[in-house]
């Protein structure tokens, strides 16, 4: 509840009044029946008073105004609340998600964050409104009727008394045994939408491996699963409403039978029975509301437990205990001392074991090695998008993690071997890199990254919109924008995981060259499988299995280091033989 508390104490005035509105518009509602049943018992039965009666109207048809403007004013207020309350806590979960680190993304899954984000907080906001317009409202009503049933007649409104507290059990029971299976609900809905996020994003792979029927399969599995786990769910949300419409009638029948007796004997008038008849409603069915909230509630705190986990998850990687938050990339030297780094806690081995390196500031250095090996692992600790488990990364001498997050990230650019780009145009795109930059600036860096001529040849060029992910240009195009865009940052460090293997070797020799002339001070890192890409290098590392096994120039490592050697001769052999 704490996490909640200061979205409700922005719209403090809308959850009083929603409220508050609602218990005048009980207030109206709850005299109406004794009000009618003076007129009819007095002015009608006995008296025999037109006066009356029409001043017995007119009282009437004010509690009806006070009534309605009541209930449209709380339901106004309430929907406000929760409407403005649910969207602050979207905001909230959003902007919370934008800190977490790689590792709490993956802990949570994408799946389940975009549900927490939408159905829950969706869940949130009604049962708000619900809770609004009736917490207050049911229950003042139950007092309300009771007080004035027994202000009419204490004999027949005692029959209530005995209906009243076998409900409220039936409700009870039914509570206990629904919250646990709406928890399991959610949880259904969640792997559904896991299951549904990774087969869309992935339907072109999914639709190349003819994987089509396999697909549908898993997801009808995981449909199948949720369909059961709600009607199980629902199984007893729908038995509340006939309990409840079964225990109206037989009160209000038994109502009526002893009023009978009590009119026909008479003890009681008729207007008066009429009455309290219209009280039993009015409780019971409050009682009806009651339960209804506390199911709605139910399925609601699961959601809110939900939020809350993402809204109290602290990112476990911060900048908080960083010793020069104020320090930005000057050189650009990078050194690795003795650095162990594994995805899971629970793995046994580490992913990388003991890298030990360094490079100067504005120096180029490759990294070749297998797949699986641990190149794109490797360069993911510089930019701190994992952090490192034992050992030292240091940027011009200082622990990387001794910058703040944004100087350490402003200072290292970085292409990632899954590269993206977003909807919108090329140019908005590019931008990302640096939203002041002129038109001129990303022009000269769209020609570095070889990327201006088939830009311009688009007939938009700079204008053209991309399709979500950037699907409406080629691999290799969308290499040279990632990398026209990470250029655009101007960062002390570029790190470019195998960001060319897409792209046709003369095209990568001239980015290659480019580099050399307009990136003289900033320290390239190069993951390449090819070793063309990486053989001018001043420093190449060779990985194995997450050790370094080599480490020097080109001309070095072919003399004297066999892994290497291997690679080399693997692709210049297999080039000789396609020539
Ligand atoms: N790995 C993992 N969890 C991840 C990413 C990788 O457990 N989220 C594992 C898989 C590999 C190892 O880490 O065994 C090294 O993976 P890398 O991505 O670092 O490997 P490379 O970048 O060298 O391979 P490639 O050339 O295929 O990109
Ligand atoms: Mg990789």
């Amino acid at each position: 509840m704490k996490t909640y508390g200061r979205f409700i104490k922005r719209y403090k005035l809308f959850f009083i009044l929603g409220p508050l509105l609602m218990l005048t518009e009980v207030g109206g509602e709850i005299v109406l029946p004794k009000l009618m049943a003076g007129m009819v018992d007095e002015g009608i039965l006995t008296l025999h008073n037109m006066d009356f009666i029409v001043r017995q109207a007119i009282t009437m048809l004010c509690c009806i105004l006070i009534q309605v403007s009541g209930g449209i004013g709380g339901h106004y207020f309430s929907v406000r609340a929760a409407v403005n309350f649910s969207s602050d806590i979207r905001e909230e979960v959003f902007s919370k998600i934008q800190t977490f680190s790689f590792k709490n993304i993956d802990e949570f899954s994408t799946g389940s964050l975009v549900t927490r984000l939408t159905n829950d907080v969706t869940q949130v906001m009604n049962i708000t409104r619900m809770g609004l317009i009736m917490a207050v409202r049911s229950p003042a009503m139950l007092v309300g009727g009771v007080i004035m049933a027994f202000s009419i007649n204490a004999r027949l409104a005692s029959v209530m008394l005995i209906m009243i507290p076998l409900l409220a059990l039936a409700i009870f029971i039914i509570m206990r045994m629904a919250l646990p299976r709406f928890d399991y609900m959610q949880k259904s809905i969640d792997n559904l939408n896991s299951k549904t996020q990774e087969n869309i994003t992935n339907v072109r792979v999914i639709k190349s491996f003819v994987r089509r029927s396999f697909e549908v399969e898993k997801f009808n599995a995981a449909s199948s699963r949720l369909r059961d786990r709600t009607l199980s769910a629902m199984k007893l949300v729908v038995c509340t409403m006939p309990v409840m419409t079964l225990a109206m009638n037989i009160t209000t029948i038994v109502v009526l039978w002893r009023g009978g007796n009590l009119v026909a004997g008479n003890e009681m008038l008729v207007g008066s029975l009429s009455a309290i008849v219209q009280y039993t409603t009015q409780i019971l069915s409050s009682l009806m509301m009651v339960s209804m909230m506390i199911i709605a509630s139910t399925r609601a705190i699961a959601s809110i437990r939900r939020i809350s986990e993402v809204i109290n998850t602290e990112p476990d990687l911060t900048d908080t205990d960083a010793k020069y938050p104020d320090k930005t990339v000057t050189r650009g030297d990078i050194e690795f001392k003795n650095v162990y780094f594994k995805y899971y806690k629970k793995l046994k081995t580490s992913i990388l074991e003991d890298i030990t390196f360094s490079i100067e500031g504005g120096k180029t250095l490759g990294i070749v090695g297998s797949t699986g090996a641990g190149k794109t692992s490797l360069v993911q600790l510089i930019p701190r998008l994992y952090d490192a488990d034992k050992g030292e990364i240091l940027i011009d001498g200082v622990n990387v993690r001794d910058y703040s997050l944004y100087n350490l990230r402003e200072g290292v650019g970085m292409v990632l071997q899954k590269n993206v780009l977003f909807s919108g145009s090329i140019e908005k795109n590019l931008r990302w890199g640096n939203k002041n930059a002129s038109m001129d600036m990303i022009r000269e860096n769209a020609e570095y990254a070889q990327a201006d001529g088939f830009i311009t040849g688009f007939g938009d060029g700079y204008n053209m919109e991309l399709g979500q992910g950037g699907v409406n240009v080629s691999g290799g195009q969308k290499q040279r924008l990632c990398i026209a865009r990470a250029l655009l940052k101007n960062p002390k460090i570029l790190i470019l995981d195998d960001s060319t293997s897409a792209v046709d070797t003369a095209t990568e020799a001239n980015i290659r060259k480019a580099f050399k002339t307009a990136l003289k001070d900033t320290t390239k890192i190069i993951i390449a499988q090819r070793i063309s890409s990486i053989i001018d290098a001043d420093k190449i590392l060779v990985l194995k299995d997450g050790r370094i096994v080599g480490e020097g120039t080109h001309n070095e490592l072919l003399k004297d280091n066999d892994e290497y050697r291997e690679i080399y001769y693997s692709q210049t052999d297999r080039e000789k033989e396609v020539s």
